[in-house]
């Protein structure tokens, strides 16, 4: 079993973890965040930081930052981690569809020879490990296409696919998301035995709860979970999605998350004057 430690993210509402093998004292982070402000460009490695902390603190080595997507609501710290311990940056390897969109989208061509920003792209099924903890990776696209859901030990980590029961699931609106694809993706981690633990990306707190929550069990989604519980069919669940996507804003983060994101982290490079710079398409999403 591994140890397993949450950082919520009370800004972007974003669950990370920290996952480690007591034997070999290896670690993973996975889905760590940085902390932007749009308003004023300001941008702090503090979450990340903590979360570095306490792995010194528990006398860890941190060889992995793993990713379940490229997140679309914050900047990930993985190039930041990376940077301080040496890990590798791992990510579903769909991830090249995400990272071709959104070069166009960006006007970054540059970006495209950077070929090694991810230190390692993930095939469905393929196993790894931390330390001597068995990892195993499953693709589970429809959030995004390049999600990715990592089975460590008895606990899942299903990124944005599965929120609390009470929450329900991901939105799958987003660029080459799609909601029939969501729901098959989430009928495979429901297929998981029934006592793996599952540990969401977000929690957005649903009216009638104010403590975010971000572990719960394959048993408890199958029965509770008010989007996908057993008995509800694919097209129930679509027809579900879809009308509350249409209700959902864009994420405040969307534009900066996703030119930082597609590099693992990474700014892109100074301009000039030795200063970096993120950009807004102006009239990129219309909605
Ligand atoms: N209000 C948040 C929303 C972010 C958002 O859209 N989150 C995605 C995951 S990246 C989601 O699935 N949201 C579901 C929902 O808001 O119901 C923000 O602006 O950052
Ligand atoms: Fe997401």
């Amino acid at each position: 079993m591994p140890g397993i430690e949450a950082f919520f993210d009370k800004t972007t509402s974003t669950a990370s973890y920290l996952v480690w093998d007591e034997a070999t004292k290896e670690a993973a982070l996975i889905d760590a965040v940085l902390d932007f402000d749009p308003a004023t460009g300001r941008l702090s490695t503090t979450p990340a930081d903590a979360m570095l902390a306490r792995a010194d603190e528990l006398g860890l080595k941190v060889t992995w930052a793993l990713e379940t997507h490229a997140h679309a609501d914050h900047l990930a710290a993985a190039d930041h981690i990376r940077g301080r311990t040496g890990a590798r940056i791992g990510i579903g390897e769909r991830i090249s569809e995400v990272q071709t969109r959104f070069r166009i989208l960006f006007n970054a061509p540059e970006a495209e020879t950077e070929s090694d920003v991810f230190d390692h792209l993930f095939s469905d099924g393929e196993t790894f490990r931390i330390g001597s903890l068995p990892a195993r990776v499953m693709h589970t696209p429809g959030h995004t296409p390049a999600c990715v859901t990592y089975v460590i030990g008895d606990a899942a980590f299903v990124g944005d696919t599965l929120f609390m029961p009470d929450y329900g699931t991901a939105r799958a609106d987003f660029p080459g998301g799609d909601a029939a694809t969501l729901y098959r993706s989430i009928r495979k981690i429901l297929d998981l035995p029934s006592e793996t633990r599952i540990f969401v990306g977000h929690d957005y707190l649903p009216a009638g709860r104010d403590t975010p929550a971000w572990q719960t069990t394959v048993a408890e989604q199958r029965v509770a979970n008010v989007h996908v519980r057993e008995g509800v069919s694919e097209a129930e669940f679509v027809a579900m999605r879809r009308a509350r996507d249409k209700t959902l804003a864009a994420p405040r983060l969307i534009l900066p998350s996703l030119q930082v994101n597609i590099r693992a982290g990474k700014l892109p490079a100074p301009e000039d004057n030795g200063r970096v710079y993120l950009k807004t398409p102006v009239n990129a999403f219309q909605k």
